[in-house]
């Protein structure tokens, strides 16, 4: 695997997604979380109860300064006018948000760009433009309405036959207990939300992560 792409899929071992929905105080486990082992980062601003506009900027901002301040990378879902405006350090999108080659031509070389995808033709659309894929749900998942169907661990491990160097992070429903055989099949990383989010003890999940 080339360098840069080896850091990256280091960079993603502990993937932690948060915004004002997923939990009560959204910067205090954000810090927690980051203090306990994170390695990157999604603010993903998404539901009934989201923040928009000014709101959302200044949410934005405050979890990124919390992120620099750990040295880890600070990722908005979706969004990518608000990713250019406070200069995050990439952007996440799903098959429903703008198209890989849009954003990676408004983002340019430099940023991350990862994508969500739930096929083998999304995983080969996207590679040409993509820094990571996403892949899931793994699991049955709580936190995303529309997560399509379960597939385990089967489109990992075909994604990775396939594309023996590409950054991987499997996501939905993901314990720690998972994690082993999620990276095994092919995965870089786990991308989490609920795991650490709604936990009583979000130090202590996410140490039970970061362990791994
Ligand atoms: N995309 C696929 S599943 C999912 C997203 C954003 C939700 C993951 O959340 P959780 O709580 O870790 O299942
Ligand atoms: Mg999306």
């Amino acid at each position: 695997m080339n360098p840069s792409r080896r850091a990256l899929a280091e960079q993603l071992q502990l993937y932690f997604i948060c915004g004002t929905p997923n939990t009560k105080d959204v910067l205090g486990t954000v810090e927690t979380a980051l203090q306990c082992g994170v390695t990157c980062f999604q603010f993903r601003e998404k539901g009934k109860e989201a923040l928009y506009g000014d709101k959302k900027e200044a949410m934005a901002r405050a979890l990124q300064t919390l992120c620099r301040s750990y040295d880890v990378p600070f990722i908005i879902n979706d969004d990518v006018a608000l990713a250019e405006r406070i200069d995050a350090d990439g952007v996440h999108i799903g098959q429903d948000d703008t198209e890989a080659a849009h954003v990676r031509a408004r983002i340019g070389p430099d940023k991350w760009l990862g994508v969500s995808v739930h096929t083998l033709e999304e995983a080969a659309a996207a590679i040409d433009h993509a820094d990571y894929v996403g892949i899931g749900p793994v699991y049955p998942t709580k936190s995303k309405e529309d997560a399509g169907a379960v597939n385990g661990t089967t489109l990992i491990r075909q994604v990775r036959d396939m594309y023996r160097e590409l950054p991987i992070v499997g996501i939905g429903g993901i314990l720690p207990e998972h994690v082993p055989m999620i990276r095994q099949d092919g995965a870089d990383g786990v991308a989490v939300i609920s795991a650490i989010a709604s936990a009583p003890d979000v130090a202590m999940a996410t140490r039970r992560f970061a362990c791994l």
